[in-house]
């Protein structure tokens, strides 16, 4: 659907009223209607570190979700503030790993005797909190893009009891965590054990988490969690020369099934280098999949799912709340900041910057 040309006008009027004290950041998933003011686009790692580029801009309006503003607000500089238009705008599977409940899991890993040998790691996707949960006690944080090298960092940890096997806590994409260990460092399924916050001890006992090389929480994306194996299936069996790429939160049966599986940046650039005439199912969020086609027509791009899924926290960022939080600057109120407290930024800053330290 067009823009409303009014909120259009609006959105233009503000940010040249604006100019370089703002920097507009639009994640990928995204409505159009959005990304059409953003001045950069890109995934939440590519958007964290382009924020922090721009000490010049006093504003950093991020269009995405909570996380993500977030860890903008740990990388900029003091000065810096930002802003996510609407406050409501969350992440269904950041939510499924509270700092409490992540304390609850480490003392019970404390009661099994293996808390000292378990390296916390942690998806961008995750609260601040756990971000720097995993600071503090020695682990790290990792994207879609270098969960491989981040879980084979982790496993070179030496654990601090001779004897022990290094163990990792993965927070909080379970699929995530067991497709990275299972296709891309050779583990198998009985490796993974999986801890739901939701059952007393986790649903595991103590042997079953001494025995495991990976502990996995018990989170999922809603919007990835929704492919099935079945379309997949059904898609090969009908579609001609059909390629599937998939982002790794899908579950597991599903990324064992595609052809290529990687982070938002890997599928923006698999489809730029597709030859013309090429048929692609795509497993990510529907705005994307949706500019991918429109922006190359000579392909032939299709989503992975029957129904319409689009992340609808990311769609609560609409051109409204954004003109909004713009006209708001403009007139010198700085409205739904971000702001991480101090303690917490540093220690989140200890696991980013282990992070950022792994070999590329
Ligand atoms: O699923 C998401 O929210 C993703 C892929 C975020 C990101 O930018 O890494
Ligand atoms: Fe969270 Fe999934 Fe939405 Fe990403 S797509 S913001 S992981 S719910």
């Amino acid at each position: 659907a067009a823009s409303d040309p009014d909120l259009v006008a609006r959105a233009r009027a503000a940010k040249e009223a604006l100019g370089d004290r703002v920097f507009v950041l639009g994640h990928h998933y995204q409505r159009d209607e959005v990304i059409a003011f953003a001045d950069v686009t890109g995934d939440s790692f590519k958007l964290a570190r382009d924020a922090a580029a721009r000490p010049e801009a006093e504003y950093i309006v991020f269009c995405g979700v909570h996380f993500m503003a977030e860890s903008a607000d740990i990388l900029t500089g003091p000065g810096q503030q930002v802003v996510l238009p609407d406050l409501a705008a969350g992440c269904s599977m950041a939510d499924m790993a509270r700092l409490s409940q992540v304390e609850d899991a480490w003392d019970a890993l404390a009661a099994a005797g293996i808390a000292d040998s378990v390296v916390p790691v942690t998806y961008m996707n995750s609260s601040a909190d756990i971000k720097a949960f995993c600071g503090r006690n020695g682990g790290a944080v990792c994207t879609s893009s270098n969960a491989k090298v981040a879980l084979e960092w982790a496993f070179a940890q030496e654990p601090a009891t001779p004897g022990e096997h290094t163990r990792v806590l993965f927070l909080p994409d379970q699929h995530l965590g067991r497709n990275t260990a299972v296709l891309d460092l050779g583990m198998s399924l009985d490796d993974c054990v999986v801890w739901d916050p939701h059952r007393p001890d986790g649903g595991l006992t103590a042997e079953q988490l001494r025995d495991a090389r990976i502990i996995l929480w018990k989170g999922h994306c809603s919007v990835h969690g929704r492919f099935s194996a079945d379309v997949v299936d059904e898609l090969r069996a009908t579609v001609p020369d059909v390629n599937i790429l998939v982002h790794p939160e899908c579950r597991h049966e599903v990324v064992t099934r595609a052809d290529l599986v990687g982070s938002t940046e890997f599928i923006i650039r698999t489809i730029e280098a597709a030859p013309a005439g090429s048929t692609w199912a795509i497993g990510t969020e529907l705005n994307l999949v949706q500019r991918l086609a429109a922006a190359h027509p000579d392909k032939n791009i299709v989503f992975l799912d029957r129904t319409v899924c689009y992340c609808s926290t990311m769609n609560r960022i609409d051109l409204p709340h954004l003109v909004w939080a713009l006209e708001n600057l403009v007139a010198g109120n700085v409205v739904n900041v971000i702001e991480v407290d101090p303690d917490t930024e540093r220690w989140a800053k200890v696991a980013l910057q282990r992070m950022l330290d792994l070999p590329a």
